[in-house]
C-alpha cells in the first residue's frame, strides 16, 4: 500500500476559500470521489472528492483553514498499487473545473463593455459537465434594478450550491425560471432591458474546453459546478455582490446537509444553524427532526395543517408578533433592563400561564375568632420576639386542607399523577429584585410558632437575596398572601409542577347574616387557582369551604 497525498483540484480562480467541514477522519475507509471536506466562499459552498480509495492516514486541514489549489487535505492509504499510482488524478480534476470557471468569469470580465439599450436575454452560463440542476432560489424579481454579476438565482446539485450571476445590468423585465426548475447550459434566466449587457455569450468560447475536458475522472463535477459560482471573485465582481446582503432566506449550509434535510423532508429554512455565521450543520438537521418527532417543534406545515380548535397535534401558538412600539414618539421614557429573578420567574410564569388549563374560585373565610387568637398569641409571645402573622395559621391550615383533598398535594406525570406524602408549602415572598417562593418544609410537623419563625427567617434571607436553591425547592403546594398589603381577590398562576395555589387578601370586617341579624365578622378573601387536569371545580369548592372552615375553628387542625 503507498501513501498518497490528496490535493484540492483546481477550483477556479478562487485564491483561498475556508473549509467549513470535515467530512471523514482518520481510520475511515473512503471511496474514490467520496467527499472529503467542504469548502466555502461567500458565494459558493463545494466539498471536495477524494481522487483516490482507500483508508484516511491523516487529515492535513482543520476547520477554519484556508485552502487552495493545491492544498494537501489528506493523506490517504491508497488502496492497491494501481491507484497508488494515479496521483494525477486530482490535477485531472483542473481541465474541467478551471474553464467553467472563466466561462462565468468571461461576462464579469468583459462587463466594463455595456452597449445594448434595449432587451437582453440572460441565459445559464457554462457550468462544467453538469445538467439538470435545480433552481433552489430566485434572488431577484421583476421591476428590480440589476447589476452585471448580480447574483440571480441559487442551483444546486448533490455536491455543490452556487449562485448565478446576470450577464447584463438593467430593469428585470421578466423572469422565466421559479423554484423547483431544472436547468442546463444555455438556458433562458431572464430578460433584463434599459441598461449595458455584457456580451451575452456567456457560455463563452471558454467553455467548450470544459465540455472537452469532461472524460476526466467525475472527481472533476464538484469542482466545476461550483466554479461558476466563485468566478464573482475576479476584479469586476466584488462590487455586485454585496457581502452585507446575505441571499434572501437561503438557508446556510453545505451542500451535504442540504442533501440529508431533503432526504429527510426537513425545511432547513425553520432549522437554526448552530455552526459558525450560523450555518446549519449535520447536528443541527438531526437534532431538529428528533425535536419534530417528539413534538417539541412543530414545522410550519404542520402548524398550517392542524386545525384552528382541537385535534393539533404540536404545542406551537403560532401567536401575532409582539407589537412594535416607538414609545418615544409619545413621551419620554426610560428603558431598564429586567432584573435576573424576573427574567427566570417571568419565563416560568409565561409556561404556566400557557399550558396549564387553569380555574380560580373565590370564598370568604370567617377568621375572626383566629385574629383574637393571634393578636393574643403574639401578645404573650412577645418578649420572646416571635411574631406570628396570618399566613402561618394560613400554611397550617391549607396542610389540612391538602390531607383531606390529596390531589391538591400532587404533580401530573405524564398520564399519572404523582401524590405526595409531604408537605411542604411555598410562600410567595416580594423582594427589591422581584418574586421568590422560599418553601416550608415540612409544615404537618410543624406548629404555628415555629413556622413563623422559620417563615420569617426565610423572608429574611428572601429580602436579602440570599436563599439557596434547596430554600425554594420542594413546595407541594403555594401560597400568595397579599394581606399585609391589600386588595379583595386575584387570580394566581400556579406554580408548576404543583397543581394549584391559594391566593390571599387583606381581611376585612364585614356584616355577616347569622339567621337572625348581621354581625360584624372578619372576612379573608380566598383565591384558589387550580389545574383542571387535575381537579374538578365541585373538589376545588369543597376545598376552600373546607379550609374557611379550619380557619373559622381552628381546633379542626386536630382532626
Ligand atoms: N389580612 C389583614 N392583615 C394581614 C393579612 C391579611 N390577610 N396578612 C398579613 N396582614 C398584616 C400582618 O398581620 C401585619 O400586620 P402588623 O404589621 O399590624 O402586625 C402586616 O399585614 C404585614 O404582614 P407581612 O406581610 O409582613 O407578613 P406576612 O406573614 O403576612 O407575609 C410575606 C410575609 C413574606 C409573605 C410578605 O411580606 C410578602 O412578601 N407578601 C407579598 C407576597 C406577594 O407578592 N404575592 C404576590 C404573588 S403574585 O405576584
Amino acid at each position: 500500500m503507498a501513501s498518497i497525498e490528496v490535493k484540492v483540484p483546481d477550483i477556479g480562480d478562487f485564491d483561498e476559500v475556508a473549509v467549513i467541514e470535515l467530512l471523514v477522519k482518520p481510520g475511515d475507509t473512503v471511496k474514490a470521489e467520496q467527499s472529503l471536506i467542504t469548502v466555502e466562499s461567500d458565494k459558493a459552498s463545494m466539498e471536495i472528492p477524494s481522487s483516490h480509495a482507500g483508508v484516511v492516514k491523516e487529515l492535513r486541514v482543520k476547520l477554519g483553514d484556508k485552502v487552495k489549489e493545491g492544498s494537501v487535505v489528506v493523506l490517504l492509504e491508497a488502496e492497491g498499487a494501481a491507484q497508488a499510482t494515479a496521483p494525477a488524478a486530482a490535477p485531472a480534476a483542473a481541465p474541467a473545473a478551471a474553464p467553467a470557471a472563466a466561462a462565468v468569469a468571461a461576462p464579469a470580465a468583459a462587463a466594463p463593455a455595456p452597449a445594448a439599450s434595449g432587451p437582453v436575454e440572460v441565459r445559464v452560463p457554462d457550468i462544467g459537465d453538469f445538467k439538470d440542476v435545480a433552481v433552489i432560489e430566485v434572488l431577484v424579481k421583476p421591476g428590480d434594478t440589476i447589476k452585471v454579476e448580480q447574483s440571480l438565482i441559487t442551483v444546486e446539485s448533490d455536491k455543490a450550491s452556487m449562485e448565478i450571476p446576470s450577464s447584463a445590468a438593467g430593469k428585470l423585465k421578466e423572469l422565466k425560471v421559479k423554484v423547483g426548475d431544472k436547468v442546463n447550459i444555455g438556458d433562458l434566466l431572464a430578460i433584463v432591458e434599459g441598461g449595458g449587457a455584457a456580451p451575452a455569450s456567456s457560455p463563452a468560447p471558454a467553455a467548450a474546453p470544459a465540455t472537452a475536458a469532461a472524460p476526466a475522472p467525475a472527481a472533476s463535477a464538484p469542482a466545476a459546478v461550483a466554479a461558476p459560482a466563485t468566478a464573482s471573485a475576479p476584479a469586476p465582481a466584488p462590487a455586485a455582490h454585496n457581502p452585507t446582503v446575505p441571499p434572501v432566506g437561503l438557508p446556510h449550509a453545505s451542500p451535504s446537509v442540504r442533501k440529508f434535510a431533503r432526504e429527510l423532508g426537513v425545511p432547513l429554512a425553520e432549522v437554526k444553524g448552530s455552526g459558525p455565521k450560523g450555518r446549519i450543520t449535520l447536528d443541527d438537521v438531526q437534532n431538529f427532526t428528533k425535536a419534530v418527532m417528539a413534538g417539541a417543534v412543530q414545522t410550519q406545515a404542520q402548524a398550517a395543517k392542524a386545525p384552528a380548535v382541537g385535534g393539533g397535534t404540536g404545542v406551537g401558538l403560532d401567536l401575532l408578533p409582539w407589537p412594535k412600539v416607538d414609545f418615544a414618539k409619545f413621551g419620554p421614557i426610560e428603558r431598564k433592563e429586567l432584573s435576573r429573578i424576573k427574567k427566570i420567574s417571568g419565563a416560568n410564569l409565561t409556561r404556566n400561564a400557557i399550558v396549564i388549563p387553569a380555574v380560580t374560585n373565590h370564598d370568604d373565610a370567617d377568621i375572626t375568632d383566629l385574629e383574637a387568637f393571634r393578636v393574643q398569641l403574639n401578645k404573650e409571645n412577645e418578649k420572646a420576639g416571635i411574631k406570628v402573622t396570618m399566613l402561618a395559621f394560613l400554611i397550617k391550615a391549607s396542610v389540612a386542607a391538602l390531607k383531606k383533598f390529596p390531589e391538591f398535594n400532587s404533580s401530573l406525570d405524564g398520564d399519572a399523577l404523582v401524590l405526595k406524602n409531604y408537605w411542604h408549602i411555598g410562600f410567595a415572598a416580594d423582594t427589591p429584585n422581584g418574586l421568590v417562593v422560599p418553601v416550608l418544609k415540612d409544615a404537618d410537623k410543624k406548629g404555628v410558632l415555629q413556622i413563623s419563625q422559620e417563615m420569617g427567617e426565610l423572608a429574611k434571607k428572601a429580602r436579602e437575596g440570599k436563599l439557596s436553591p434547596a430554600d425554594m425547592s420542594g413546595a407541594t403546594f403555594t401560597i400568595s398572601s397579599l394581606g399585609g398589603i391589600g386588595g379583595r381577590y386575584f387570580t394566581p398562576i400556579i406554580n408548576a409542577p404543583e397543581v394549584a395555589i391559594l391566593g390571599v387578601c387583606k381581611s376585612q370586617m364585614e356584616p355577616v347574616w347569622d339567621g337572625k341579624a348581621f354581625q360584624p365578622r372578619l372576612m379573608l378573601p380566598l383565591s384558589l387557582t387550580w389545574d383542571h387536569r387535575v381537579i374538578d371545580g365541585a373538589s376545588a369548592a369543597r376545598f376552600n369551604a373546607y379550609l374557611g372552615q379550619v380557619l373559622s375553628d381552628f381546633r379542626r387542625v386536630l382532626l
